[in-house]
């Protein structure tokens, strides 16, 4: 926990460290102006120095401690093989599942594919203030499989029936995908990132059952990767609740992103050898200030006297006017 302190926590006295999950995107104007000239959005994260300029475009514009490096989760399923297409308002789309072609993929295929993400790293490492952190980033195992198998329906709900059919096939899937998410970190501390975000976008989704095989140890297998090789971790298992509390104990990251549904007073008094970081609903930035206001207050009054990260409780909405967020971090810094 030392490390991630040292790194992400704000040595100014009363000043707690502050950036946003998907700050680098979709909410701003000059995000929007690149994308529409790149249309291909695989081909945008391929692009090193289009890809550090996002990164650093929340920077510029807000201040924020740290950076969080532009690409997607879905860049692994990408480099292992499956076609995958980002459709407007449908949200991405991958091709068929080949099981075959996914097995015979090897370390160094998959890093040549993704060595743009690992260049555009370096870029914006050199460019970024020594004293702000530069967060990388990868899919948990179970939420990529829920993108590569297709498991979820138009409606949202996941086919559960089918873990149990293809157990064996999917235990080969998961482990073969621990090892490539283990190498895709490994790849992007030495290109010079200081912090690893496990996004588990879609644990919520697992039926309490489930939960151990398909989040909790897949989260472990690589926190305790991380952990051999000193890179500090922040877990997100979004919506499993007050399972938080077994997961915490379980996987032991370094730090733990809560999700908006979770009480920070609950969080505060159960998630202990834990640095915690966000909470904060979204959607709150799309109401008035004063109701901005009294919602971060809660956070800032309740986590005080621990080590916090300001954040918010999953990725800014693109709707978010960025006058918004600016007046967020004015309140949350002068607090
Ligand atoms: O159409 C567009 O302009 C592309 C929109 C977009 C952007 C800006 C997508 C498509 N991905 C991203 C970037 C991205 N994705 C980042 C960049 C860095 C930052 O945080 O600023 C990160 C961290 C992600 C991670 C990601 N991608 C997650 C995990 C976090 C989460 O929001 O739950 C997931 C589930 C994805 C899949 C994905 N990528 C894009 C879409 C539309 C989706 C589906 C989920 C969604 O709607 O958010």
């Amino acid at each position: 926990m030392s490390d991630l302190k040292n790194i992400l926590i704000n040595k100014k006295k009363n000043c707690k460290t502050i950036w946003f999950m998907r700050q680098a995107g979709r909410h701003l104007p000059e995000f929007r102006k690149i994308r529409s000239k790149n249309k291909n959005f695989i081909k945008l994260c391929l692009n090193s120095k289009l890809s550090s300029e996002i990164t650093l475009q929340p920077i510029k514009r807000y201040n924020l401690d740290s950076a969080i490096i532009f690409s997607d989760i879905l860049m692994v399923p990408f480099a292992l093989g499956q076609n995958v297409n980002f459709i407007k308002n449908k949200g991405p789309v991958l091709s068929k599942f080949d099981i075959k072609k996914f097995s015979k993929v090897k370390e160094k295929e998959f890093t040549q594919k993704l060595r743009p993400i690992y260049k555009a790293i370096k870029i914006t490492r050199k460019k970024l203030n020594k004293k702000k952190s530069l967060i990388s980033f990868v899919g948990s195992p179970w939420t990529l499989l829920v993108y590569m198998l297709s498991l979820k329906n138009k409606k949202g709900k996941i086919n559960i029936k089918l873990l149990n059919i293809k157990n064996n096939q999917i235990k080969k899937i998961m482990d073969n995908l621990n090892k490539f998410l283990c190498i895709h970190i490994k790849n992007q501390f030495n290109a010079g990132a200081d912090v690893v975000q496990i996004f588990d976008s879609w644990a919520g989704k697992l039926p309490n059952n489930k939960l151990k095989q398909f989040c909790f140890k897949p989260n472990k297998r690589i926190v305790d990767f991380c952990k051999k090789h000193k890179f500090p971790t922040i877990c997100f298992p979004k919506g499993i609740n007050k399972n938080y509390l077994n997961f915490n104990n379980y996987v032991k990251p370094n730090c733990l992103n809560l999700d908006y549904d979770l009480n920070p007073t609950w969080a505060k008094k159960n998630l202990k050898n834990v640095v915690l970081q966000g909470g904060m609903n979204p959607k709150t930035l799309l109401k008035s200030d004063k109701f901005i206001f009294r919602e971060a207050k809660k956070y800032l009054d309740v986590f005080e006297n621990v080590p916090y990260i300001f954040n918010l409780g999953h990725g800014v909405i693109p709707e978010t006017s960025p006058k918004k967020i600016e007046k967020l971090i004015k309140f949350v810094r002068n607090y």
